[in-house]
């Protein structure tokens, strides 16, 4: 089921048309109405009219997270106060947020393509979904909830935590849809298991997450514990929230909406684009947007894009999982590390759960990591000699796949803090 058919399935060269015409008219909007553009562009002699072609994106410079920064808070919207009905903003972990503005037209388009993304993964007007994300700034909840309403579904606006209550209203409102991150869903399923509650119990059917990365076999773990087919579907603020990209129910990549963004990878540390198929940092510019759009802007985000076709029929570009930000890459002792490497590594080793985090520390010249593992409760394992197993088992299999000794640390069941929204994996405490 699609909600737009005639733009999600249009040819490849209906895709570059409409991509082309969008645009010119989106490199003409920054440059008369936003000055750090006009300078940007005049810097390489880029005129709005000498964009002919697609490849000519290519010459645009690229926009990052600090500029948007340094323009803090309205500096790069491109159209007038008047004409903005909502701002939403990203929580950096230093220093001010990054803010960005929709007009009505804005808010229209991503109603819509969340609603994209909410049929793909099956949701219809039948369906009733608890949005567990934090209403508020993040653009996580709202952008979900209008899109869900656009389809006609029921909308349970509850937010994330209360975790009790969360469990409860979805057993009793008969919730069959759950909007949140992975991390908090499984959460979600271990509540619901203490409450006495099985899947048996609740109604649920889809899950809709994202906002951070997960693994396959979290997928798996997640569609166990909740009877759901899980989803993923992926967004940032600065681009216009949870919309950009979404899977269908055959879950082979995520569909990005080409008919609103240009997504391009590049090799991070050379800037140079490269071809479908290939693994590098993903840039995407906007092409309808009024209120923010952003020329080539660096997501930090690593994954792949293929054209490959969809048994679903959708002809759009499909970006792999996100392997890991490149700023969240750990380089240690010259190892590049991602959370999600370790993360295939533990789940479904017996008796761990799927908690864990990485600490990383200086020890006089040297980085070394460490990563505590939650054991699972009531399989508490009580000789020593058999947790001293466990933790060599760990610890050989992470040394396979990272190239690396990691010390391993069992830790007591419910002891890792868990999150309601983004899950904290790493704490790094080199700085
Ligand atoms: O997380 C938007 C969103 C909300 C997407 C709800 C999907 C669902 P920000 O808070 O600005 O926006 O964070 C954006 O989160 O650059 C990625 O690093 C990460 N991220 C988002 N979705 C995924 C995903 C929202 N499916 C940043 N997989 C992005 C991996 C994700 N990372």
């Amino acid at each position: 089921m699609y909600w737009s058919e005639k733009q999600e399935c249009m040819s490849r060269q209906e895709i570059e048309q409409t991509q082309l015409a969008c645009l010119n008219k989106t490199i003409e909007r920054v440059y008369y109405n936003v000055p750090f553009y006009k300078e940007r562009l005049d810097s390489v002699n880029l005129h709005p009219e000498k964009i002919n072609s697609l490849s000519d994106l290519q010459e645009v410079p690229f926009t990052t997270k600090e500029d948007i920064r340094k323009h803090y808070p309205y500096g790069l919207f491109a159209a007038p106060m008047k004409k903005i009905v909502r701002v939403h903003a990203s929580s950096g972990t230093t220093g001010k947020p990054t803010v960005v503005g929709y007009t009505k037209n804005d808010i229209n388009t991503w109603a819509n393509l969340v609603a994209r993304i909410v049929m793909m993964a099956g949701g219809t007007e039948d369906d009733v979904a608890q949005v567990a994300f934090g209403y508020g700034l993040f653009t996580g909840a709202f952008g979900l909830h209008y899109g869900l309403e656009k389809i006609g579904t029921t909308v349970v606006p509850i937010s994330s935590g209360n975790t009790e209550k969360q469990v409860m209203l979805m057993k009793d409102f008969g919730t069959t849809l759950l909007v949140s991150t992975p991390s908090y869903a499984l959460y979600i399923a271990e509540v619901a298991q203490e409450m006495g509650l099985s899947k048996e119990d609740l109604n649920l059917r889809i899950g809709l997450f994202g906002a951070e990365g997960s693994t396959e076999e979290m997928r798996i773990e997640l569609e166990e514990r909740l009877g759901i087919i899980a989803t993923e579907n992926y967004g940032l603020s600065e681009i216009i929230g949870p919309g950009v990209s979404g899977e269908c129910t055959f879950k082979t990549g995520m569909h990005i909406a080409e008919d609103h963004f240009i997504p391009e990878i590049i090799d991070p540390d050379t800037g140079k684009v490269l071809p479908w198929g290939e693994k590098g940092e993903l840039v995407i510019t906007t092409i309808t947007k009024e209120g923010f759009p952003l020329l080539r802007y660096r997501t930090k985000d690593i994954t792949s894009l293929t054209i490959d076709r969809c048994e679903c029929g959708r002809t759009m570009a499909r970006m792999a999982k996100v392997q890991g930000r490149t700023d969240d890459m750990l380089i240690i002792k010259g190892v590049n590390v991602f959370p999600s490497q370790i993360e295939s590594v533990l789940i479904g080793m017996e008796h761990i759960g799927p908690h864990y985090q990485m600490i990383v520390k200086k020890k006089g010249y040297f980085d070394t990591l460490e990563v505590h593992v939650e054991l699972i409760a009531g399989k508490m394992l009580e000789k020593f000699s058999e947790l001293e197993k466990l933790e060599g088992e760990i610890y050989h299999k992470l040394r396979s796949i990272l190239g690396l000794d990691a010390k391993v640390k069992l830790v007591e069941p419910k002891s890792i803090e868990r999150s309601t929204g983004k899950a904290k994996r790493v704490i790094d405490l080199r700085k």
